[in-house]
């Protein structure tokens, strides 16, 4: 999608700090961070949220969960824990229309959901 911000940083059009990257998916620092680790994951595939997720993605995204543990996994958050976000629409405060999996973590997160 060409005006999507996120499409860009997947094609490298915007600069960003990627953490990993292969033809599906890319995982990059978050511009705002809300914990000492807080990474973007996102499919390449233009998806603007969980709620226009079709059938036809649901290999994508399985893949990008496993991909999401791993990248966890690396960021050394597999035993202190983790916290795996998809805001979706306005309510949820999502201010990026490409689905994209928030991973936080590095500390004790809020327990707040408001
Ligand atoms: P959400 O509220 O779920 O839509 O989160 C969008 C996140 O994207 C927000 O935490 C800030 C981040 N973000 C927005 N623009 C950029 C950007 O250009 N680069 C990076 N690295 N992150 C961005």
């Amino acid at each position: 999608m060409s005006d999507c911000i996120f499409c860009k940083i997947a094609a490298g059009e915007i600069p960003s700090t990627k953490v990993y990257e292969d033809a599906e998916f890319c995982a990059f620092k978050d511009l705002n961070p809300q914990a000492p680790v807080h990474i973007l994951l996102i499919p390449k595939k233009h998806i603007s949220s969980l709620l226009e997720l079709q059938e036809a993605d649901a290999t994508l995204m399985g893949k990008l969960l496993f991909r999401g543990q791993k990248i966890a996994k690396e960021q050394g958050l597999g035993e202190s824990g983790v916290r795996f976000v998809f805001n979706c629409k306005d309510d949820a405060g999502q201010t990026v229309h490409h689905i994209h999996c928030h991973i936080l973590g590095g500390a004790r997160l809020s327990d707040s959901f408001g």
